[in-house]
């Protein structure tokens, strides 16, 4: 991040989530609803576990925001864990309260359990569970609702939608989708429980996860964020980490259980000619947002030479099944050095709804830190008007 910094703390049963994000300009207005439904997006969808029967995020706004508008400083947000009633000996910070509830020592596999308990000499391998877990992500949705909010001031807006969850697939292709295709599915998939817009195939999905609950695993899935309304030049190719794509595969594999990342047409392009696969650029004097051209395909995701061109941005994702089953795996302990098959409490069947809800966070916030790094500002009239002095210069 450039120009945008942000850092999240908290376990997922201690007493809440922090989180602080620095370089939102001046006089953004800025709700806590605003972010509040970005949260509730995050804890819906079709196969969560007993825990967002608990949880009912709400964010706190602990600095930066003076009466509805953003005033330069840093922001801090805060979100109670309702479930911290339930640990508040056993998540303590003191001293006098240890052993309130036994170690965990039986590492599931597939979660940062095993090594991080080695990494870190932790014989108790909750002080690793706990902030790995994606109770975190709670917070990286608030964050990236803020840049979010300034991003839609700019008149860029982000979605997301589902496209298969443990092999259901909706059929897509995602270089023929134009900036009203992805606003459509997008908004279809906000009255879907599994967050796709395709009925059938999330009536497929919906299934699967029912599957997956009575026989007893987790299973992952795709999907797919955009952003539009974007103006030519975000990002930069002088450097490897100033491309926009290298930025984006970094926020995305940073999602907890994220394990592929693609860039428009990604790893479908490695198949085709180069004659079918680049997107030609026709004529259209006026538009100066996309540099007075424009496309009629999106094979590049919107990005070419690690740079916005002025077509929608489209990340497609992939999430692993959630380590934490019913059905036992064979995994060690790690004080007795005992084979045991892994233990379960209760977890998610499948979280990749949600997962699309924080996918379009990272997006709003890399999008976000590279508008700023191009445009600067320290109050929004300076940004809009470093802005709107670019394309009038187009
Ligand atoms: C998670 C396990 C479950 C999930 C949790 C992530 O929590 P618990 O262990 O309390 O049952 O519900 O996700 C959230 C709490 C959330 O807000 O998304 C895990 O182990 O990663």
């Amino acid at each position: 991040m450039f120009r945008l910094r942000y850092l999240t703390a908290g376990e997922s049963h201690g007493r809440g989530l922090s989180g602080i994000i620095e370089g939102i300009p001046a006089n953004l207005p800025l709700t806590p609803e605003y972010v509040d439904r970005q949260l509730s997006r995050r804890q819906s969808g079709f196969g969560r576990g007993g825990r967002m029967k608990i949880e009912s995020d709400r964010v706190e706004f602990v600095s930066g925001i003076r009466w509805g508008l953003t005033i330069g400083s840093p922001i801090a947000l805060y979100i109670e864990n309702r479930d911290w009633e339930n640990w508040q000996s056993g998540m303590s910070a003191l001293s006098e309260d240890k052993g309130a509830v036994p170690p965990v020592t039986r590492p599931r596999p597939g979660h940062a359990d095993l090594p991080g308990a080695k990494k870190y000499r932790q014989d108790d391998i909750r002080n690793i569970l706990e902030r790995s877990s994606a109770r975190e992500t709670a917070m990286r949705v608030a964050v990236g609702s803020v840049a979010r909010r300034f991003l839609e001031e700019l008149g860029i807006t982000v979605g997301g939608f589902v496209t298969a969850i443990g092999g259901a697939a909706m059929r897509i292709e995602p270089s023929a989708l134009m900036a009203e295709d992805l606003k459509r599915l997008s908004s279809d998939a906000e009255a879907s429980d599994v967050r796709c817009p395709d009925d059938v195939a999330a009536a497929r999905m919906r299934e699967a996860i029912e599957k997956a609950m009575t026989e007893g695993y987790s299973l992952g899935g795709t999907f797919i964020v955009y952003a539009e309304g974007l103006p030519v030049g975000l990002g930069s190719h002088i450097q490897w980490d100033r491309r926009l794509d290298s930025r984006l595969a970094h926020a995305f594999m940073g999602i907890q259980a994220i394990k592929g990342v693609e860039i428009g047409d990604g790893f479908g392009l490695a198949d085709k000619p180069g004659s079918e696969v680049m997107d030609e650029i026709f004529p259209a004097p006026g538009s100066s947002r996309t540099g007075s051209v424009l496309r009629k395909t999106n094979h590049a995701g919107g990005i070419e030479g690690g740079m916005t061109n002025g077509m929608p941005v489209v990340v497609r994702a992939a999430m692993k099944p959630i380590p934490t089953q019913r059905k036992p795996l064979r995994s060690v302990d790690t004080v007795s050095g005992e084979p045991f098959e892994a233990a379960y409490e209760r977890s998610d069947v499948c979280a990749v709804p949600a997962a699309s809800v924080i996918g379009e966070a990272v997006m709003s916030l890399v999008i976000a830190d590279a508008f700023l790094e191009k445009f600067g500002g320290d109050s929004m009239e300076e940004t809009r008007r470093n802005y709107e002095g670019y394309l009038e210069n187009m």
